[in-house]
């Protein structure tokens, strides 16, 4: 199987604003998700880690927008897991701000990766995300996490109502996933590929 072999996996900021946005000409790869989606665990099986979710969990920064340089050949932006139960109106207010922010300002934005729970149907945060990623007209690939916890039917039952209830239009890609599997990690390497 083709894999990465990462050496250098950088925090270079964690950025609350535009202002703080690393300058570079690398593409760049954002990842956004539910929280508990699977995000730390998809990025450690792609990029063949197992630091990753370590630095991305570190407290301080998860609610902000954090900039990876990986290898020197890309940037990978962790984008913050939305849809705590927790957070008040304004904080859920600031955090979907911020996103949208990268959203419209970031330059070397190539595609995001948008983590959805294949087990359920997209939340009403996933569809919110879903229309500024069409909105804001940025190309996405839905990867749709954890499909080693159900069934082959279940997934192609989930797979259309996930079709249906979001809007594809800047879709390239919906890819099934597992991390436990190592389900499609190929296929999303290949994306990866196409834009170095
Ligand atoms: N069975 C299974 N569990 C997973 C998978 N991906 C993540 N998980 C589990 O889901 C939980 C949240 O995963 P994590 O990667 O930390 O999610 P994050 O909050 O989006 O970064 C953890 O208990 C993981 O072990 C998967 O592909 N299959
Ligand atoms: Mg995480």
């Amino acid at each position: 199987m083709f894999k990465f072999n990462i050496n250098n996996l950088d925090l270079i900021i964690s950025a609350v604003s535009k202002k703080q946005y690393p300058v570079h000409s690398m593409p760049e790869i954002a990842m956004c998700g539910r929280s508990n989606v699977g995000k730390s665990s998809f990025i450690n099986t792609i990029l063949n880690r197992k630091n990753f979710a370590r630095v991305s969990s570190k407290p301080g920064k998860t609610r902000t927008l954090n900039f990876f340089n990986v290898d020197n050949k890309f940037v990978l932006v962790d984008v913050p897991g939305y849809g705590y139960a927790k957070l008040s109106k304004n904080e859920k207010e600031k955090l979907y701000d911020m996103i949208v922010e990268y959203f419209v300002n970031s330059k070397n934005l190539k595609f995001v990766l948008h983590l959805i729970d294949s087990r359920h149907k997209p939340s009403e945060d996933d569809i919110m995300m879903n229309e500024f990623l069409n909105y804001y007209d940025i190309p996405f690939i839905v990867i749709l996490t954890k499909t080693d916890k159900i069934s082959r039917n279940e997934l192609t039952k989930n797979e259309k109502i996930i079709k249906n209830t979001l809007d594809l239009t800047n879709c390239k890609q919906l890819i099934p996933f597992s991390s436990v599997k190592k389900l499609n990690v190929e296929k999303v390497l290949n994306e990866f590929n196409e834009i170095l």
